[in-house]
């Protein structure tokens, strides 16, 4: 299970921050529920071996570590059916936690957006479409400017979705985005890991669109949960950025009929928190350089890597994520 998980995360048909953390932590689940384990270290060694398996799949979307983080600091008891019952439990919790900040943060997004207002989207978040459906539930309507996204067109995605909701939808090229900015109301755009300096990172083109839409005055929200907030910012790390296969840009035939070219294929970008206008999340919006405080009260100052081969202990401080 864990290793199908991880492959599916891998390859993209599990896809975007939220819904990664939530099969990672439902594959903990699982194993935890399926180990033949005897003994309880054995029990523990398994459930961490698991855990960095799945680390291993992308880098950039830090819902993933936080997802494992949650379930592995909450693995306790004597005996393996003891481990095995607070896995299980714990997995269950996030997974429902998760939902229910979807669902808060949608709320919050929605007070934002006003009847008849016209959002532009880039790639395909559920975060941000649960502003939408929020949105539409208030009564009011929408519609939509959908960026396809190149090279994976998650903007297909989203278009299938908005149209879920009753929304009208013009599909777009990325480069066609800023001539349709001064018909736009909002931007909005989901996260794949907020740093502690308010930099968020997102699909690759976010940075470009948000830039773009400073200079026309377009406002441009942030809809993230907390899980997207990256705790190892606090202490100086930075975030690596996923480079993906060249092949997802071009085919071999194609390439060499160009002749000797390097192909670089950056899955996201950064954009600094002076383009951003507010991060929303489930506990309420903020302005993107104040952050760090929801940060701190959620993390502490710290982290540890309770998958590493040898436990660490228990984190410091922070209760969730
Ligand atoms: C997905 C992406 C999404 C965020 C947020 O990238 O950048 O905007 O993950 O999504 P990829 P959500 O397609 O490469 O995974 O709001 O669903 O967590």
């Amino acid at each position: 299970m864990v290793e199908q998980v991880a492959t599916e995360i891998a390859d993209m048909e599990t896809r975007g921050a939220a819904t990664i953390a939530d099969a990672a932590a439902d594959a903990l689940r699982v194993q935890a529920e399926e180990s033949e384990a005897e003994t309880p270290e054995a029990f523990r060694a398994e459930i961490r071996a698991a855990a960095r398996h799945l680390l291993d799949t992308r880098p950039t979307a830090v819902s993933l570590p936080n997802a494992l983080r949650y379930v592995l600091r909450r693995v306790e008891g004597d005996s393996v059916e003891a481990l095995r019952r607070s896995t299980v439990s714990a997995a269950g919790t996030f997974c429902a936690q998760l939902d229910r900040a979807q669902d808060d943060l949608g709320k919050v997004g929605a007070n934002r957006l006003r009847d008849g207002d016209v959002v532009m989207t880039h790639c395909h978040s559920t975060d941000v479409l649960a502003c939408v459906e929020a949105a539409r539930e208030q009564g009011k309507e929408l519609s939509a400017i959908v960026k396809e996204t190149r090279p994976r067109n998650q903007g297909h995605i989203t278009a299938e979705r908005l149209r879920e909701l009753d929304v009208p939808v013009t599909l777009i090229v990325d480069s066609a985005a800023r001539r349709y900015l001064n018909d736009v109301d909002h931007v909005l755009v989901g996260a794949d890991a907020i740093a502690a300096d308010g930099s968020v990172i997102n699909k690759i083109g976010t940075s470009g669109l948000a830039v773009n839409a400073r200079d026309r005055g377009t406002p441009i929200m942030v809809v993230a949960q907390t899980i997207k907030l990256h705790p190892d910012t606090l202490t100086g790390h930075t975030v690596e950025i996923e480079m993906r296969e060249e092949s997802e840009i071009i085919d071999e035939t194609d390439r060499e009929a160009i002749g000797e070219i390097a192909v670089d294929n950056p899955a996201f970008d950064v954009t600094p928190p002076r383009y951003l206008d507010a991060i929303v999340t489930e506990h309420g919006q903020f302005p993107p350089e104040s952050i760090v405080t929801l940060m701190r009260e959620l993390f502490g100052e710290g982290t540890t890597e309770p998958w590493a081969e040898r436990a660490q202990g228990r984190e410091s401080t922070g209760e969730v994520p």
